[in-house]
């Protein structure tokens, strides 16, 4: 039995003893001698001391510093936890490898909040980097993003005017290629030949750089947009001022009348907001967040429901509880166009019983986005429901807000608003000088 026990003890987690380890086998054998002698009943004071295999191991391989240096004694990570019975009836018990008690510490340097404890057999070879320090987020002005969504435009544009005037004295051929060049921009024949006018009045046999044109057409689109900025009228006699948002689908109508609502309602007007969009579950829902978020009054009908009939109701309603403004959402796209048409001009008619003057405002959205199309939109809106004002909107994104300058030299509609972003706040009144600069790539 005690034998058996000691054959056992010796050889767990080790190779069987062998002519290769003579010291073990003689240890071994001498134990085995005592195990034979104490089954035969024999009293032996003490059992031979067998030497500790696992510290010979320790000794031979470790190939760290000599064993004068002092280094204290780390147990190997493959040692088993100690099981007692103590830890065993623990039910929360989970055998987890003891953490060294005595461990070299190795702290990066040089500050105390970089300071990190590294284990055992590491060693830093630099310290830390820095964090990078946290840079607030800059919301760029409202400028900044119309400079950025008319980049491709005016980058484009002054690039290719830059290398037109490289080392040329300006001549008719120049003039021709830079009126191409201009129209291509969208910006329209007239307001090509007004810039190509004025450069050649002043500057023709001479030579011409590439600022010396952006500066004149900047000037030149200033004139043409200047008469078009004006400030949404709004006649408050009529109790409401009736507006009503037009324009092809996605080009911002319900975003721009929440935005609106917002500044209205800031400026202590009382605000009715109308989902005269009655083809899509999406965009009653859409006008509906919009009013609850400008504290604005809602209206909206069902589904399907007649959208002349909403208009009409709301105008009753509106005029009922004194609405300083009320601002009515259309459909952008029905079954086919005609009936879009066809259900605008229901709208504007059935408006006009109420109050012949109404809508008092039919505002249209251009999605700058769209180039020589919006061209087109305007002519197709303005027929059917008599737009007498414009918004441009997501002049933030990759614009091409050239076509804008074209509609004003053509349709001469003043144009109230720009929209530079999705948020609340994102529209701005629309200033000429700003524009034209953004489209030359000048400086504000
Ligand atoms: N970047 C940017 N996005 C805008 C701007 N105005 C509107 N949008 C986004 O354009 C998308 C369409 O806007 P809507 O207001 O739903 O357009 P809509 O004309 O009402 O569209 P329909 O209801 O489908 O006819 C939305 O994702 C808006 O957030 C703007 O000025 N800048
Ligand atoms: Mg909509």
């Amino acid at each position: 039995m005690a034998l058996g026990f000691i054959k056992k003890v010796f050889t767990f987690g080790k190779d069987k003893p062998s002519a290769d380890k003579p010291a073990e086998a003689e240890d071994f054998a001498s134990l085995v001698d005592a195990a034979e002698r104490i089954d035969a009943g024999e009293t032996i004071e003490a059992l031979p001391e067998a030497a500790d295999p696992i510290a010979a191991e320790v000794i031979d391989t470790a190939g760290g510093p000599a064993a004068d240096e002092a280094e204290p004694e780390v147990a190997p990570a493959s040692a088993e936890p100690e099981i007692t019975a103590a830890t065993v009836e623990d039910e929360d018990f989970h055998p987890q490898p003891e953490q060294p008690a005595d461990v070299t510490h190795a702290v990066l340097e040089p500050d105390e909040d970089n300071a990190v404890t590294l284990p055992k057999g590491f060693a830093a070879t630099a310290s830390r980097p820095e964090p990078e320090p946290e840079i607030p987020a800059v919301k760029l002005s409202w400028f900044q993003r119309l400079r950025q969504g008319l980049a491709r435009t005016s980058s484009q544009l002054t690039g290719q005017i830059a290398a037109l005037f490289t080392k040329r004295k300006l001549d008719e051929d120049t003039l021709e290629e830079l009126e191409d060049l201009l129209i291509q921009a969208d910006l329209g024949v007239e307001t090509a030949m007004r810039v190509t006018g004025t450069l050649s009045s002043e500057r023709y046999g001479k030579d011409v750089t590439g600022e010396d044109v952006s500066r004149i057409m900047a000037a030149e689109i200033t004139k043409v947009l200047k008469p078009v900025a004006r400030p949404l009228a709004l006649d408050l006699s009529h109790k409401p001022h009736v507006i009503l948002v037009v324009g092809v689908n996605g080009t911002g109508k319900t975003t721009t009348i929440g935005k609106l609502a917002a500044k209205l309602s800031g400026s202590g007007l009382k605000v009715m907001l109308a989902a005269g969009d009655t083809f899509r579950a999406a965009a009653i829902e859409q006008l509906k967040i919009w009013a609850d978020r400008t504290g604005s009054t809602f209206l909206g009908t069902k589904l399907g429901a007649d959208a002349a009939g909403l208009a009409y109701d709301a105008f009753e309603k509106a005029r009922a509880e004194k609405s300083d403004v009320l601002i009515i959402d259309t459909a952008g796209r029905l079954q086919n166009k005609t009936e879009l048409m066809a259900e605008l001009e229901k709208i504007v008619r059935v408006l006009g019983k109420l109050d012949p003057d109404a809508p008092h405002t039919v505002l249209q959205t251009l999605d700058a986005t769209t180039g020589q199309n919006a061209m087109n939109q305007v002519e197709i809106f303005r027929n059917i429901a008599g737009v007498n004002g414009l918004i441009m909107t997501k002049l933030d994104g990759t614009a091409r807000g050239g076509i804008l300058v074209a509609i004003a030299a053509k349709h001469k509609l003043p144009v109230y608003f720009i929209g530079v972003g999705e948020g609340v706040d994102d529209l701005e009144p629309f200033e000429a000088e700003d524009f034209a600069a953004a489209i030359a790539g000048l400086p504000h």
